[in-house]
């Protein structure tokens, strides 16, 4: 079906771009859809530069609703041909522009038929139907598939998907889509065909289609009712020997979602492809996700343990989509957190029951409070349900997915276990095929447990860090200790006034016996059942107290054990409190947290010139702390050997100084150069303090690891590895020259990637200057050993940008033309230009703007090829307001020169625009 009057002069390849009104989307808005189509039969006839897609979609009209226009979303498309029951249509019986087709005084019930032709080899967004790498693939989420046909493409438009797919048999052997394969065959000019079909209702974003010259790694999993379930994971065939890990965290995850939530697999085949040039991590298609590779490979040889428990996460967070996103989907894309945040929620607990839980909470507690805090204090702050949107790929964000997971934790800790499965439960039987919303979601959860969630619900409506000033007071005649609680919301784009939300506090009392149990009267209720000890204060007015009776000595609080909500937390512990809470405290996030807050009172200090670090009261300060690190280290030793009940990861979280980015978080106004020598500072003293006990601690890490063998991803050895390469990176330091030769003989000596990158990276970093030629010929070897394995390539990249040596930008200029750098390639792009703004702080916040420019030139230049990429890139820009001069006015003057450039995309558009908003 040709008409080749009708070809629109769309190109394909060209993102599309907006002027400076561009559409806003709201929330209150929303209407159900005009049209249902009840089955969409599509065909791809695959040519690099000309592909021909047909579609065959059954449609009815939606009763519900009052309008008779089927406006279909299609962008970049050629129109080729339109036809109604069979009949072909005239150009005036539509409207074509460059967002869609119309059409009106339509049948009830019609058959409708269109033929469009895409450009797959040049669409280089990496949105819709893509060419890269020699392989096609899709990624339709949220509105990409609207690149492929036009259609309505929305979550709450469901249909049932057959896809055919042909293509050259040569180049493009495995041709794969949703569902279950039907058949194949083989046609006369070399070319072959394969169809698929997905019994399962399923909006467009879930659309998915790849073929390509891959291998399959395969294996089988049987599910609790006893189906067999095909599993296949599909790789380049230089890949076949890393795909292990995925597979075996494929089938973990399988089982953990029976056991854990009563979900089974609902299909017979369950396919993973991995891809070299990806936008994201992964995507959940039904029945063939998609992933970048560097959430799939995983060998010991080429990753790191980081990109293994990576894998496994994300696994497991794409597998439990079926349920959460896939089966019961989102109703508009507003909702987006009804999925992700609960998904994110079900993969951290997985990941926790396979790892150690308090390892993983640490993790995710770090990534909320250094970025998706200062996302949520930023010109993009929305609440986890927004009410409006430029572009929908701008809101996949830390606070859609974190502080999303982080709502539904608190739902989970206030109905407790149970009834939040039986919630679940409720949820997933009531919505079952049907495209919902997040209240749905808190309907369920209200119906099962009979827990009155009306405050809760503002959680996801309100934007901010809620904040809590906590203060205490102590009558040592009658042993009364009252607790009261402040709590705030600052002020975010669009909600300057907040209402007081519930809160979850989870607490104790620490003294030097250890923890106490006191009464109290106004808790007589809420005292958590779990552990005596553990009080779970539920902070519900703007002011609140709570008065513990007849204590023999003043404790010291224990605040927000486990990090029980996503709050910031005021309370002003002296380092002793902080120390006795590092020694006596039972709550391993506590425990950890009083060390960064220990450390964040020195930096703090030594940033406002009251207390500087090499001063001797400051002196005095990291020498306590010193000293309590030493004992944690000495204790974890038994016959020269960790002990497995003391971890040695959470150790060696506990060592490492807070992160830049938290760090930052912590300030009104950023002094980068003072928080840059006070972060160094800190850094030195520790390293030269602690040099003896962590040499010792080293060379005992390495014989135990030495004795226990081959390489495992096993928390425990990971655990290992990560407290020995804390040790290393310290002791490159410790302006110690003679302990150069550790790094380079780990280095040397590596049989595993995370032992030989840490070598490189510590050497990197060493400030020695005898280091410099050490770390120069690691570089070069490294690169010559691993220049075939692209994502060891990246780590190359990324360890060169996020260098604290002196000219990290020149470095990055001149790594930005070697042949290893591919600038359409998103993995290539965060490696280097990603690891240096978000990785390489100090040097990106040069006092001349260089950072800035760099940046600046690169998202001008992305955004005419990958808008998504473009933007994402851009937040480190957004966050200007935060910074002393000259750092804000220079980042300004950044976001106004992107801002200033003809035809942006929505997505650079959107954030430039809220960025400079007064
Ligand atoms: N749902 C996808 C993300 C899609 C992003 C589109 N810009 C992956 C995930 O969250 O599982
Ligand atoms: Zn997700």
């Amino acid at each position: 079906m040709t008409d080749e009057t009708n070809v629109s002069s769309v190109s394909s390849s060209v993102p599309s771009s907006v002027s400076k009104e561009t559409n806003v989307t709201y929330l209150k808005d929303y209407q159900p859809p005009a049209f249902f189509i009840d089955t969409t039969d599509l065909s791809f006839d695959l040519q690099a530069d000309k592909t021909v897609v047909h579609s065959r979609l059954a449609i009815r009209k939606n009763p519900q609703s009052s309008s008779d226009m089927l406006a279909l979303d299609g962008e970049g498309l050629q129109l080729q041909s339109i036809a109604i029951d069979g009949k072909l249509l005239e150009e005036s019986s539509y409207q074509l522009n460059d967002s869609g087709l119309c059409l009106s005084a339509l049948p009830k019930k019609f058959v409708l038929e269109i033929e469009t032709v895409i450009d797959p080899a040049k669409n280089l967004t990496l949105e819709g139907l893509y060419l890269s790498d020699g392989m096609y693939c899709t990624q339709c989420e949220a509105e990409g598939f609207r690149r492929i046909t036009y259609y309505l493409d929305r979550p709450d438009v469901m249909s049932v998907f057959t896809t055919k797919i042909t293509a050259d048999a040569a180049a493009y052997p495995v041709l794969l889509s949703n569902g279950n394969f039907l058949e194949s065959g083989e046609c006369d000019d070399g070319r072959h065909w394969a169809l698929w079909s997905d019994p399962f209702r399923k909006p467009a974003y879930l659309f998915a289609l790849v073929a390509g010259n891959l291998q399959s790694v395969d294996d089988s999993f049987k599910t609790m009712s006893g189906r067999n379930v095909a599993l296949k994971i599909y790789v380049e065939t230089k890949d076949l020997d890393k795909c292990d890990h995925a597979m075996q965290s494929l089938k973990n995850s399988m089982k953990w979602d029976e056991e854990v939530y009563g979900r089974e697999y609902d299909l017979d085949l369950f396919m993973i492809v991995a891809v070299d040039f990806f936008n994201m991590g992964a995507m959940e298609n039904k029945g063939l996700n998609i992933f970048n590779t560097s959430c799939v490979l995983a060998n010991p040889l080429t990753q790191s343990d980081m990109a293994f428990q990576r894998v496994e996460a994300v696994v497991a967070h794409e597998y439990f989509h079926n349920w959460s996103g896939n089966r019961v989907t989102c109703r508009d894309w507003f909702q987006l957190s009804l999925k992700e945040g609960f998904t994110v929620f079900r993969d951290a607990s997985f990941s926790a029951d396979m790892n150690s839980p308090t390892v993983k909470r640490v993790e995710d507690v770090s990534l909320l409070r250094s970025a998706q805090f200062a996302e949520d204090g930023g010109p993009m702050a929305h609440p986890i349900r927004p009410e409006s949107y430029m572009e929908i790929s701008n809101f996949y964000t830390l606070t859609i997915y974190e502080k999303g997971a982080e709502v539904i934790r608190m739902m989970h800790q206030l109905l407790g276990a149970e009834k939040f499965r039986a919630g679940s439960d409720l949820y997933f039987k009531r919505h079952d095929g049907q495209a919902v919303t997040c209240e749905d979601f808190v309907l369920a959860m209200e119906a099962a447990s009979g827990v009155d969630l009306t405050q809760f619900r503002l959680w996801y409506s309100q934007s901010g860090t809620p904040v809590l000033d906590v203060a205490e007071s102590w009558d040592a005649v009658t042993g009364d200790y009252t607790l009261t609680i402040d709590q705030s919301c600052p002020p975010t784009p669009g909600q300057n006034d907040k209402a007081p939300l519930i809160i979850p506090m989870q607490m104790a009392l620490v003294s030097d016996a250890g923890l106490q149990a006191v009464p109290c009267e106004s808790l007589k209720n809420t005292v958590a059942a779990s552990d005596s000890n553990d009080y779970m204060l539920s902070v519900t007015q703007a002011k609140q107290s709570w008065c513990f009776k007849g204590l023999a000595s003043k404790p010291v609080p224990s605040l927000l054990r486990g990090f029980s909500a996503p709050v910031k937390l005021n309370f002003a512990y002296s380092l002793e409190d902080l120390l006795q809470l590092l020694a006596n405290d039972n709550d391993g996030f506590v425990r950890w947290d009083a060390t960064q807050r220990y450390a964040m009172q020195m930096i703090e200090a030594h940033v406002d010139g009251s207390q500087l670090i090499d001063s001797v009261l400051g002196a005095k300060a990291v020498k306590a702390l010193g000293q309590a690190l030493t004992v944690l280290i000495e204790q974890g030793f038994k016959d020269e050997r960790w002990q497995p009940n003391y971890d040695a990861a959470l150790l060696a979280e506990k060592l490492r100084l807070p992160g830049y980015q938290y760090v930052l978080e912590q300030f009104e106004s950023i002094d980068i150069r003072a928080i840059e020598s006070a972060i160094d500072t800190l850094q030195q003293a520790l390293a030269s303090q602690l040099k003896t006990v962590l040499l010792t601690a080293y060379s005992n890490l390495a014989k135990q690891l030495a004795a226990l063998g081959e390489y495992s991803p096993h928390a425990d050895h990971i655990a290992l590895r990560s407290l020995k390469n804390t040790c290393l990176a310290y002791l490159m330091r410790a302006q110690d020259s003679t302990l150069l030769s550790l790094a380079v003989d780990q280095y040397q000596s590596a049989n595993n990637m995370t032992d030989q990158a840490s070598a490189l990276a510590a050497l990197v970093n060493c400030p020695l200057a005898d280091a410099e030629s050490q770390a120069q010929n690691c570089l070069d070897q490294f690169y010559t050993q691993w220049s075939h394995e692209s994502l060891v390539v990246n780590q190359w990249l990324r360890v060169q940008a996020a260098s604290d040596k002196p000219n990290a930008l020149q470095r990055v200029e001149h790594l930005m033309q070697h042949d290893a750098y591919d600038n359409t390639n998103p993995n290539k792009v965060r490696s280097l230009i990603g690891g240096f703004c978000m990785g390489n702080i100090a040097q990106f916040h040069a006092d001349d703007g260089s950072g800035y420019d760099l940046l600046a030139d690169e998202v001008i230049r992305l955004d005419s090829l990958n808008p998504q990429l473009a933007s994402r890139l851009l937040t480190p820009l957004t966050q200007w307001r935060r910074f002393a001069t000259p750092q804000s006015e220079l980042m300004r003057a950044a976001l106004k020169r992107i801002a200033d450039v003809d035809s942006l995309s929505a997505d650079v558009f959107e954030v430039v625009s809220k960025s400079c908003a007064d």
